[in-house]
């Protein structure tokens, strides 16, 4: 467990990759301008390009993560533990140096060495460009999965896309999302280390053929196809202060060499060096989509070439460390698929145990079987993957053979359970008939693997009773839950280090590893003093958010206003326009001088759409033109403030977090699977006003209904009312809902452009808006109502505001994490000896 500090060793002057705590500033000073003057080749002006000092700084802070890295990874191997292999197509992963320095516990010394040097640390913290490998909360679960693994010294390697281009950069121009490519790899990622000499081929196209070896045995063979290289690229994943230095292997795609040896035979050299960018297309571009992208061809591509890329690698390890013996496989590997997007792996491992390594069907099925666990990150029936069976014949023959195989021996299975039901097996079966066949892949998911989590004790709930009803009446003992977290070393020590040194002052810094302790605030509660400090640390971080963002906000922000704060993906279901309704009553309040106790709010809403989502897109539109009326008017003066915050992002989030008042949860109730901002603004201080819905529901169960503000319909509550839906009705009857509809409606935010917002309208008015938008305006407008009346009064509000924080304990990934260990992986810890000079 991570209370095993490093242990004290003699501190080494020079660059060093010695585990030791006795890490010096005037160490990191020589390190720092050997890299900054001799590597870099920079003169001696340490202040003159920040871009350099944080490279050098970098640099010599991997060194300090190098031994231990191959230490960790030697541990791994001579005690031939069992490995969690962490399959995902995203890592949203942020910064990296901060996060490395607090977790090798050397910020002061690499602060106090920049000093000396005449550096702010924080310009240099500021440079990095965000990994934004991800789209939201999968992606960034992702990476706070491998940083609690590391911490928790679990072997768990995590196998990703290196994406040249990761999501998008989102700008604003009169009001709208403009997206620019994210070129985060223009200047070099110091953090990476290339692997060539593990590069692997990967198979596409082609097609199969039966043949016939020496011995009389006959094996399928998939010839004639067109191979891309796989190469690795490796990040070190340091544990919170335990010398375990974990791995994240994530894979470009490169052009063979065959495209060379075309390129000799020159006749069709242009189109030999297009063939070769076809290739090398595959891990061009994150999919900036947060349901599914239906599909797509280098969709399909990317995720099986992630998927066997990652799973040549752990077998060629395997037969590297225990020839071609295959019995202990399972006993030793686990694969966690997250979401759907890998499990393609599934008919790869099958392919990989038969075609290469001569294991019959029989043996290979038991051992995918036994190795593969999914998880299901959401219920919305676009975000499920379903692939044509023309297209995977076309791109993956063997794999589709594979799967029409395991789809007739499992239909068997469901004939034997369910005799004579006919409609179950077209109900359950792998391949949807219809005009066009498709591959269901959560089905396929769920056949070939021994575990199937949801994200939160609701969504996984749902899961079992509506999405996966079949499935979970064959085999109930397949379904669990695992409730998301985040990582309190990002997400409270690293981004509000204010409040962790007031916590760590009153209880100890063992809530940083083991956040259950968190608890023990409870009595600081009571305690005015604290609440003072608590109150001065919040302010603050308001303070700084608003000169953060002072270059796009060129109105007076009031520090002493209700943060009102709505970040994540924008989508439909999320219910960003429920929000604006609220603030549009507000307003409509303000200008008919209803204001007696008013309580000044900034309403803070941030964000990217995909893309191709339309009515995402136009709610940005709507909020920006609400928001320049709303915060032009002399009435409104600094009552209300609304904002768009642009190119919401990970490094964005630290900022945002410790300034938070309050954390809009406002989904409607059965859509959001879990939600993971919610924990990170509970663990800062925020206070919840939130629907029943994902993670809300175990966050309200954890810090009190008297603590969080509960509003809307609960799940069974929406499902009944679907039918009879009437929100003109609704409208109707509420006068305040009238006003807000009508100030719309009148095109009040739109003067010049006539109609846009008409569709938005349209829909939270059709009696088919999916997500019920006007059922919850009423009690959600009272909830707010409840939110003022609770800021009104500072004291109560800062208990309330230390309890959330206090009962946040649960909300750990170091918790979910021991879970899914528990109940899946079953890993031993594996404590890294400390590695004397
Ligand atoms: C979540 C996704 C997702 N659920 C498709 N599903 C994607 C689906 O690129 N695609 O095609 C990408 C992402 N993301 C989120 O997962 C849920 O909406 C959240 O509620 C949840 O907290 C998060 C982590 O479990």
């Amino acid at each position: 467990m991570p209370n095993k500090r490093f242990v004290m060793s003699k501190p080494i002057s020079s660059i060093t990759d010695v585990p030791t705590l006795g890490v010096t500033k005037e160490d990191f000073i020589g390190d720092f301008k050997r890299y900054y003057v001799h590597s870099l080749g920079r003169d001696e002006n340490f202040r003159s390009s920040p871009f350099y000092a944080c490279e050098a700084l970098s640099l010599s802070i991997r060194d300090r993560l190098m031994e231990r890295w191959k230490t960790t990874y030697k541990t791994y191997n001579k005690r031939d533990s069992k490995r969690v292999f962490y399959l995902s197509m995203e890592f949203l992963m942020g910064r990296t140096l901060s996060n490395a320095m607090l977790n090798l516990g050397v910020i002061d010394e690499a602060t106090q060495a920049m000093h000396d040097l005449g550096i702010e640390i924080e310009e240099l913290i500021d440079r990095e460009l965000d990994a934004g490998l991800g789209n939201g909360g999968l992606g960034r679960l992702a990476a706070c999965f491998i940083d609690s693994c590391a911490t928790l010294q679990l072997p768990v390697v995590g196998y990703g896309l290196r994406y040249e281009y990761g999501m998008f950069t989102q700008t604003l121009v009169n009001g709208e999302q403009i997206e620019k490519p994210d070129h985060w790899l223009r200047h070099g990622n110091v953090w990476e280390i290339e692997r060539l000499e593990y590069s692997l081929r990967i198979k596409l196209g082609g097609h199969t053929e039966i043949q016939t070896d020496e011995q009389g045995n006959q094996r399928v063979c998939w010839i004639s196809t067109h191979d891309v290289l796989a190469v690795p690229f490796d990040t070190p994943i340091p544990g919170y202060q335990n010398n375990t230095v974990n791995t994240l292997r994530l894979w470009k795609a490169v052009a063979t060499e065959e495209f060379n040896l075309d390129e000799f035979n020159a006749g069709d050299y242009a189109e030999s060096v297009a063939s070769k960018v076809i290739a090398e297309h595959i891990t061009m571009v994150l999919y900036p989509n947060d349901a599914n992208e239906n599909g797509k061809e280098l969709r399909l591509r990317q995720q099986y070439f992630l998927a066997s890329a990652s799973l040549q690698d752990v077998l060629s390890l395997w037969v590297r460390q225990h020839g071609h013996e295959f019995d202990n496989f399972a006993e030793k590997s686990c694969f966690q698929l997250n979401d759907t997007h890998p499990s393609i792996a599934i008919a790869e491992l099958m392919r990989l145990l038969m075609d290469m390594h001569g294991l019959s069907w029989a043996k290979a099925w038991g051992i995918t079987r036994q190795t593969m666990a999914y998880t299901n990150h959401t219920l919305l029936p676009e975000a499920l993957e379903k692939w044509s069976v023309k297209l995977m014949q076309r791109l993956l023959p063997r794999l589709m053979e594979i799967i029409f195989e395991i789809n007739a021996c499992f239909l068997s299975e469901v004939a034997a359970h369910w005799p004579g039901d006919k409609a179950i097996l077209s109900r359950m079966s792998i391949i949807e008939e219809g005009a066009e066949q498709q591959v269901r892949m959560a089905y396929l998911a769920i056949v070939g693997s021994f575990s199937v989590n949801g994200v939160a004790q609701l969504h996984s709930q749902l899961l079992q009773q509506g999405l996966f009803r079949d499935f979970y009446a064959l085999w109930p003992h397949k379904f669990n839950n695992k409730t998301n977290g985040v990582t309190p070393r990002r997400w409270l020590a690293s981004c509000n280090p204010e409040l962790a040194a007031l916590i760590t002052e009153a209880i100890g810094d063992g809530w940083i590893t083991h956040l259950d302790e968190l608890k023990k605030l409870e009595p600081f509660a009571e305690d005015a003093e604290f609440r003072h400090r608590w109150r001065v640390i919040k302010q603050n971080a308001k303070l700084r958010l608003i000169e953060h963002k002072k270059q796009y906000l060129d109105i007076h922000l009031n520090p002493d206003a209700l943060f009102d704060i709505q970040v994540k993906r924008i989508h439909e279901y999320k219910r960003q326009i429920l929000n604006v309704l609220h603030v549009i009553h507000l307003y409509d309040r303000i200008k008919r001088g209803d204001t007696i106790n008013w309580v000044a709010r900034c309403v803070l809403i941030g964000g990217k759409a995909a893309p191709g989502y339309v009515m995402a897109k136009r709610s940005i539109k709507l909020i920006n033109n609400v928001a320049l009326v709303i915060n032009s008017d002399p009435d409104v003066d600094d009552k209300l403030a609304l904002f768009f915050l642009p190119d919401y992002r990970v490094s964005g989030m630290e900022m945002i977090c410790p300034a938070a008042d309050l954390s809009e949860q406002i989904s409607t109730a059965g859509k959001e699977a879990s939600g993971t901002g919610n924990m990170k603004l509970m663990m800062n201080g925020a206070l919840t006003i939130g629907t029943l819905d994902g993670a809300n529901i175990e966050i309200r169960e954890e810090v009190g209904d008297e603590n969080f503000f509960l509003f809307g319909l609960t799940e069974e509550q929406i499902e009944a009312r679907r039918e009879h839906y009437d929100p003109i009705a609704i409208i109707d009857q509420d006068e305040d809902l009238q006003r807000v509809v009508n100030l719309l409606e009148s095109g009040h935010f739109n003067q010049f452009e006539p109609g846009i917002f008409d569709d938005l309208i349209a829909s939270i008015k059709s009696k088919h808006d999916p997500w019920m938008t006007v059922a919850d305006f009423r009690s959600y407008i009272d909830a707010q109502k409840r939110v003022e009346a609770a800021y009104q009064d500072k004291d109560h509000w800062t208990r309330m505001s230390i309890l959330n924080c206090a009962n946040s304990g649960k909300f750990s990934t170091d918790r979910t994490i021991n879970d899914y260990n528990r109940d899946i992986w079953k890993l031993e810890p594996v404590p890294v000896p400390v590695q004397y000079p």
